[in-house]
């Protein structure tokens, strides 16, 4: 095929209705970028027999090493069928876990996708993974089953097996698909539930609600895949085939003269034909009838491939000439089955036609962007549609309309920036000549020959200014002052510079799509922030302003910017474009100073900023990196700057101890980030620090048997009493505790008492706040705007889930410890959202964060009301670091039990009662007339007596003041409150965990537990996966011990098992960090100094070496002696 010019596919972007913006979705491996491949060579941008081997769209050299994508890239592809040409927006993703954010961003700007299942391996987690994300994004998915070819030469199935097996797959990915329609209905049953009830409150008696919404009335055939829907196909990307069963029933019918309707919808299924009579019949197993799918289709391929791995030349010239195909004679001759077969079946069933097909007839144009889509991409935050200013949804007809006319408003979003190279931008890259300027330049060449034989016969003398390389390419006009006509066309005179001066720099582009109107280069347009609310803009700004200009009055989170570069996104290559019409992908340029990672860009003020892309893994691996020239600090810096903007999902910090940390999604992920930062964004050596792994602290309740599982009894308990007793004398003086662990604390200036208590929450209770986490925090913007007016509007579906948060803990916290505790939560920590909660227990001051519920916030007059402030910073420092060594703490409860401020307000009053009565002596002083000497020596003695009760008066205010305000003493109070509170109970680590599948054959399986156990992993399930000898383990694995594990796995197994690691959740470590044998049974066991290995406490000690905190080891010299002696006195 001819590759197409830049002018046909601009000329196909102007045709919204035949536009597909599609991407490959799948899990690892499973052959997503050999497919696009395979389309990507019937565009003719690569030859057809390198298909599957180049790997295109894998531009980098790290993927190409690796063999895994990376980065999501996009390519410009044009199919032709049926006289109606289309332009399809390639997405190729990548599978790993590591990179699911790079899905995330593709998914975005997308209308369907093709999700890639591998024949052998089956449904994955990553399919599920991807699955639910193009379900979450409402875009429309087709299947494509690959890699069928393993079932035949691998796997050795019959036809038959692989029809049953591809049947399975096809059960387990449509029970996927069952189960995310299943929530989605539920969940919209239940807000037509609620919704309908408020309008019920507001008139009532107007009900007007379809409860033929339930489960069972909603159709949702259209939503599965099945090969006679025509949205499955079968493939073999490698092999460069694939095929719908449309393509057999066309054929069949008129081989059986049966209609390819029939056909159609027999083909997939448990019908057989009865050659007899001809006609299509119900399968009946016991017979051993043969599905349709199978005699029709799967054998004709098993019997190719069979002949041509038997090497039956006789067989395959039959085949080949049966099905009128001419194969060339270098693949006939070629010893390779593979090259015979990629030769034969990529004539027969050509791959691309099938997939493009399939994405053409069922995938949507942009024009059919859903109305729901729409509002969901508009609601930031907590807003639903129609809480926002009506010149906002005015804007979803335009979303809908998709339309290129000028008055339509344009609306981009940018899903993520790339880096190029500036060399491989249009404009540096050098212009291909025209034939006219070949022509030139040969003549050039030709006239310079000449003049160089005639000097060689020295018949004229040699032209310094015609020797060397460089006026071969760059003719200067004295050169070639003899023939004028020579110097205009060349134009490269100026590429050089350029091109050294932009080499070393990287060029960012925007990964970006146009949703509404067309996009021009140079145009002006608003940069809309994450954060950025237009009813803001409409509030400050006058009527009818819409233009961004430059006098654009500031408004917090808008800035504006011009479009400079406009690209065509050709996976490799990009193209300069002028302008973009509606629903097409694209590169823009020049956005790096406006936009970090994704931005909505808008003509119109009134657009809100997009949904927040929804990203699946959550970045937990991190590490500390420093130059090791510290000179080049600056470099790492801006290096480091770069990389944050490049990739959607890292993490750049600033730590307060100065260093500079990368927050990346695994091993991979870490080392990619790593090889850009060296060779791309930084390019200086770099030192990076090991893994640094988080930890959470938290307490436990007071175990009740020891160590070596014996009960602890009343003997032992009062070991444990002494025990604890001799920790609390270790608390400084001034700190009281009792037996329940309420510490009882006063301010430096002795002014005021605060007591806490600390309970561990129960693990329900801290998951349910973990999952709120974003709730927390909105509800915490609520109250501190609930003064706003149209709060109260926008939040109604907040303030539901709200409630049904509440609900949920209230459920979760019962019990006599924990009666009215929901009440009277006062904050969450740390950073005010976090999974610890602080209580109010004070009776006399009523506060809590559920204030946001009430209609009206009570403004709240107390005493105590001015300090609230203090005590609830007290408690998130408290909380965001730890006793043990520092880490956040997670799942505790602390009761603020009593809280005496009555000193400081008494010394308040004092003061004011003594100015009164100096100012009453003082006037006392004027009025009295000294009378007899012994009244003198009264009042003197009065008077001293009063300077004596000032002076002392003053020593105190004297003595508070040297401890600093007040409220800063009260913060650090809580602060060590909080911390006794803990110390005094059992504390324990908690490390985070990642789930983690391996598929596995048998023979590996042991060496898969080996590794396993060895790092400490707990198996939780195993299953074999049907029709295959593999099996899938399912595992949670300490984050700290997992560095290295999946080389480790990769390399005991020789590669045959390769795991998947995702966070999951925070695990309690149960052994005690601080624990040292105390009975008779434990020192037996392990030992009077405990010196066999306390997990807990090598890693709470290597946090604190890390942290450069003080680490409590003890050196011991001759251990063994010094218990011999130890026990024989
Ligand atoms: N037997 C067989 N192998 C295939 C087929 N398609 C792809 N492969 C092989 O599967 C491996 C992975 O293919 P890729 O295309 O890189 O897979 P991917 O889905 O892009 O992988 P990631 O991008 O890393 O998620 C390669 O070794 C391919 O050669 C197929 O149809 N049959
Ligand atoms: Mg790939």
């Amino acid at each position: 095929m001819v590759l197409n010019s830049l002018d046909k596919m601009i000329q196909l972007q102007r045709n919204t209705s035949n536009i597909r913006n599609i991407c490959i979705l799948a899990h690892v491996d499973h052959g997503k970028t050999t497919l696009a491949d395979c389309l990507i060579s019937s565009n003719g941008i690569i030859s057809s027999r390198l298909a599957g081997k180049l790997r295109y769209m894998d531009s980098r050299e790290d993927e190409q090493i690796r063999g895994i994508t990376m980065k999501s890239s996009a390519i410009s592809l044009h199919y032709e069928k049926d006289d109606q040409e289309y332009l399809i927006n390639l997405i190729d993703s990548p599978g790993h876990v590591d990179f699911s954010s790079e899905v995330s961003t593709a998914v975005r700007i997308c209308d369907g996708c093709i999700i890639v299942v591998d024949a052998v391996e089956g449904v994955c987690p990553q399919t599920q993974a991807v699955l639910r994300q193009a379900w979450l994004e409402n875009i429309r998915p087709v299947l494509v089953i690959n890699k069928i070819d393993r079932l035949i030469v691998e796997l050795k199935f019959t036809p038959q097996e692989a029809y049953s097996h591809l049947k399975n797959i096809l059960e387990q990915i449509n029970a996927l698909t069952g189960a995310l329609f299943t929530s989605k209905v539920l969940e919209e049953w239940a807000k037509r539930e609620t919704e309908s009830q408020e309008s019920s409150d507001s008139v009532p008696g107007e009900q007007v609600y379809d409860w033929s919404a339930g489960l069972e009335h909603t159709d949702d055939s259209h939503l599965y895949f099945s090969p006679d829907q025509g949205n499955v196909i079968f493939t073999s990307a490698i092999d460069g085939w694939g095929f719908g069963i449309e393509h057999f029933a066309k054929l069949y019918s008129q081989k059986l003269g049966i209609k390819t309707d029939v056909l159609l919808k027999t083909l997939w299924g448990d019908y057989y034909l009865n050659t007899k009579s001809k006609k299509i019949m119900k399968v009946d197993q016991t017979k051993g009838k043969k599905p349709l799918f199978v005699q029709l289709v799967l054998e004709n391929i098993w019997s190719l491939y069979d002949a041509v791995l038997k090497k039956d030349k006789e067989k395959i010239d039959k085949i080949v000439s049966s099905l009128g195909l001419k194969i060339g004679a270098r693949e006939a001759r070629h010893s390779d089955p593979k090259v015979q077969i990629n030769a034969i079946c990529s004539q027969w069933l050509p791959i691309s036609n099938s997939v493009l097909d399939m994405v053409c007839q069922k995938l949507p144009s942009p024009l059919d962007i859903s109305a729901e889509r729409v509002e969901r991409l508009l609601c930031t935050g907590t807003r639903t549609f129609d809480s926002l200013p009506p010149e906002t949804q005015e804007l979803k007809s335009a979303f809908m309309k998709c339309g290129s006319e000028d008055t339509a408003p344009v609306i981009i979003f940018v899903s993520k920036m790339f880096a190029v190279d500036a060399k491989t931008l249009p404009r540096n890259k050098p212009r291909p000549l025209t034939s006219e300027e070949i022509a030139q330049r040969r003549e050039f060449a030709r006239r310079r020959h000449a003049e160089k034989l005639a000097a060689a016969q020295g018949q004229m003398p040699l032209e310094p200014a015609l020797v060397g390389n460089a006026s071969e390419i760059c003719p200067k006009k004295e050169e070639t002052k003899n023939d004028e006509q020579l110097t205009s066309p060349v134009e490269s005179i100026n590429l050089k510079p350029v091109m050294e001066e932009a080499e070393d720099k990287d060029s960012f582009i925007a990964f970006a799509r146009v949703f509404s109107g067309v996009v021009r280069r140079g145009q002006k347009i608003f940069v809309l922030g994450p954060k950025y609310d237009p009813a803001e803009f409409l509030q400050r700004v006058p009527l009818g302003f819409s233009a961004p200009s430059d006098d654009l009055p500031s408004v917090p989170h808008l800035a504006c910017c011009t479009l400079e570069n406009l690209y065509l996104l050709m996976g490799r290559e990009l193209e300069d474009l002028q302008e973009v019409p509606p629903g097409n992908v694209l590169g823009i340029g020049g956005l790096q100073e406006f936009v970090l990672k994704s931005a909505t860009l808008c003509t119109s003020p009134s657009c809100p900023p997009f949904i927040p892309l929804n990203f699946e893994a959550t970045p937990i691996v991190r590490v500390a990196i420093e130059p090791k020239h510290p000179s080049e600090m600056p470099q790492l810096v801006k290096g480091m700057k770069l990389l944050n903007q490049a990739d959607p999902c890292v993490q750049v910090l600033i730590q307060e101890t100065g260093e500079h940390v990368l927050v990346t999604a695994g091993e991979i992920h870490l080392q990619r980030c790593l090889d850009d930062l060296k060779e791309r964004f930084a390019k200086i050596q770099i030192s990076v620090s090991e893994p640094i792994i988080p930890f959470r602290e938290t307490i436990t309740k007071p175990p009740k048997v020891d160590m070596v599982n014996e009960e602890i009894g009343k003997q032992q308990k009062i070991a444990v009493i002494h025990q604890t007793k001799e920790d609390q004398s270790k608390l400084p003086e001034g700190i009281q505790v009792d037996a329940d662990g309420l510490i009882t604390i006063t301010t430096p200036n002795k002014l005021a008492t605060l007591s806490v208590r600390a309970l561990p929450l129960p693990e329900e209770v801290t998951q349910i706040l973990e999952e709120n986490s974003d709730l927390i925090r909105s509800m915490e913007q609520l109250t501190s705007l609930s003064e706003g007016e149209n709060t109260q509007m926008i939040h109604k579906k907040t303030q539901a889930k709200i409630q049904e948060f509440k609900q949920k803990l209230e459920q979760n916290l019962q019990g006599r410890k924990w009666r009215n505790v929901v009440d009277q939560i006062w904050s969450f920590g740390p950073r005010k959202c976090g999974p610890n909660i602080l209580v109010n227990g004070c009776i006399d001051f009523k506060s809590s964060v559920w204030q946001c519920l009430e209609s009206k916030c009570i403004k709240e007059a107390s005493k105590y009301r001015d300090f609230d402030n203090s005590i609830i910073s007290g408690f998130q420092l408290a909380t965001l670091s730890g006793p043990m060594c520092e880490e956040p703490l997670m799942g505790v409860c602390f009761v603020l039990e009593k809280w005496d401020l009555s000193k400081f307000l008494g010394q308040g009053s004092t003061e004011k009662a003594q100015e009164e009565l100096a100012r009453d002596e003082a006037v006392s002083d004027q009025s009295k007339p000294l009378g007899s000497p012994s009244e003198k020596e009264q009042v003197q003695d009065d008077c001293l007596e009063t300077l004596e009760k000032k002076s002392k008066h003053k020593g105190e205010t004297l003595l508070a003041d040297c401890y600093g305000p007040f409220s800063g003493q009260l913060i650090a109070t809580m602060k060590e409150a909080c911390r006794y509170a803990l110390q005094v109970k059992p504390q324990r680590l908690m490390a985070a965990m990642y789930t983690c599948d391996i598929m596995a054959t048998a023979e590996v399986l042991g060496r898969v537990y080996a590794v396993l156990s060895k790092r400490e992993g707990r198996v939780l399930q195993e299953e074999m996966k049907e029709g295959t000898d593999m099996f899938i383990i399912k595992a949670v694995l300490p984050v700290a011990e997992s560095f290295g594990f999946a080389d480790e796995i990769r390399k005991r197994t020789s590669g045959l098992a390769s795991p998947q690691l995702v966070f999951s959740h925070w695990e309690m470590i149960s052994s005690d960090p601080f624990w040292v044998p105390t009975t008779e049974e434990e020192y037996l066991h392990f030992g009077e100094k405990a010196d066999s290995e306390n997990q807990a406490r090598k890693y709470m000690n290597s946090v604190r070496k890390r942290k450069g905190l003080y680490v409590e080891e003890k050196i011991v010299e001759h251990a063994e002696k010094q218990r011999t002696l130890g026990k024989n006195k």
